[in-house]
């Protein structure tokens, strides 16, 4: 339908198996996503992009494990492990994805001193990404999201896409989490919460 994209989120060899900040099951998803990818007639990627010492990654904070936090200005950020740096292998997309029908791709995470889980706002959750105005310019106002990881980027995405005024339905089936500490089951709450669609086709 013209009014509605796909969101496919950080679909990216590091969140993958063998990946720097592998996701368990992340590349199981790919068949879905690329069915999804065939069956909407417009769709956007994210890219998680970083700059080598990135400011999220615990090798930049000495003395820090990842999977620890740390208060940074903009409040509480997970350290990672370095992960999709900038034009490397594993911040490509996964060889399998279909990704050749993208209309839009939106790089996240390149700035050194601030995260971006969302593909609206980045970690301050005030900086823009331009997505919301790109999507309400070109007349599209349902989306359904897709990809890694359930509990971060797909999860925060998915809040600040209601928060934005977007119908949003997330395609439970077709992610996949990290689950530290409980997130998963958090971030699935706040979902329903904030009234966003969870879909779980795994009969399809
Ligand atoms: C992500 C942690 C760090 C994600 C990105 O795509 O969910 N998680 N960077
Ligand atoms: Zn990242």
């Amino acid at each position: 339908m013209a009014d509605e994209a796909l969101v496919v989120i950080d679909l990216q060899n590091d969140f993958c198996p063998g990946g720097a900040l592998a996701v368990a099951g992340g590349d199981e998803i790919v068949p879905l996503v690329n069915d999804l990818i065939r069956r909407t007639d417009h769709v956007v990627l994210t890219q998680d992009w970083h700059p080598a010492g990135h400011s999220s990654f615990a090798s930049s904070h000495p003395g820090s494990q990842p999977f620890t936090t740390i208060d940074m200005p903009y409040g509480q950020q997970t350290l990672w492990p370095d992960h999709c740096i900038q034009g490397s292998l594993g911040s490509d997309f996964h060889s399998g994805l279909a990704w050749t029908k993208a209309e839009l791709v939106i790089r996240k995470g390149f700035r050194s001193e601030i995260d971006s889980y969302s593909a609206f706002f980045e970690n301050d959750r005030t900086t823009p990404t331009g997505l919301a105005g790109y999507l309400r310019e070109r007349g599209i106002d349902r989306l359904i999201l897709a990809g890694l990881a359930t509990d971060f980027c797909v999860g925060f995405s998915a809040l600040d896409a209601i928060s934005q005024g977007f119908k949003t339905t997330v395609r439970l089936d077709a992610c996949r989490g990290i689950d530290l500490n409980g997130s998963l089951e958090a971030m699935l709450h706040r979902m329903r919460d904030a009234g966003v669609t969870l879909e779980d086709h795994l009969s399809d």
